[in-house]
């Protein structure tokens, strides 16, 4: 059986040197915006948003590849998470943002990949459930992974900090007792 780490750690995901890909929450256009789509365009470069005119529009729960211009990744995956309440179901549509991402990356053999909180912003999903979400779909994806082996949910405080670790810990607990 391969071994996929998965960690929660407190920071910025627009300064994860040693991560393969970062993973941004696009807004459909691919434009900068604000919050992790802020941070990511202004590390970058414009270079980024000139690229990502091409792979525009996106549609909740997809997920596509740009390079990571003059970020210190090797690439930048862009997830359109769901706005809470407006585009259903949105738990589906999270899951699939952090599938979607997890197959892309695997196909361009990246090793390791960093993940914001997806929707949990400007996109008013409670955190609490995306948590939830997030491991959930990730776990449930390790098993059709064949190059990712490290995965990294990057959290902007640390209150959304303990909270990703429960579910992670809640998650990894669910999982090994299915085994
Ligand atoms: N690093 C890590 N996490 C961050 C960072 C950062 N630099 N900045 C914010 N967060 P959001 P969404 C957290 O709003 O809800 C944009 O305008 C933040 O505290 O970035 O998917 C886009 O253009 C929150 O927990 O993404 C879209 O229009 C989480 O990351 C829209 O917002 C996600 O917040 C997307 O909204």
């Amino acid at each position: 059986m391969t071994v996929v780490k998965v960690e929660c750690v407190r920071g910025n995901i627009a300064e994860q040197r040693d991560m393969d890909v970062i993973v941004n929450a696009a807004n459909a256009e691919l434009l900068p915006g604000s919050g992790v789509a802020g941070a990511i365009h202004s590390a970058a470069g414009t270079g980024l948003a000139e690229e990502c005119r091409a792979l525009a529009p996106i549609r909740p729960g997809q997920a596509v590849i740009s390079s990571a211009h003059q970020l210190p990744n090797q690439h930048v995956i862009h997830c359109l998470g769901p706005v809470y309440g407006v585009d259903e179901p949105s738990d589906r549509l999270l899951a699939e943002c952090f599938r979607n991402a997890l197959l892309l990356a695997d196909r361009h053999e990246l090793t390791s990949i960093a993940f914001p909180a997806i929707s949990t912003g400007v996109f008013g999903y409670p955190l609490r459930d995306a948590a939830e979400v997030a491991m959930k779909a990730v776990v449930d994806t390790l098993e059709d992974l064949n190059c990712v082996r490290f995965v990294r949910f990057v959290l902007f405080s640390d209150q959304d900090l303990s909270v990703f670790n429960k579910a992670l810990g809640v998650e990894s607990r669910l999982s090994g007792r299915q085994r």
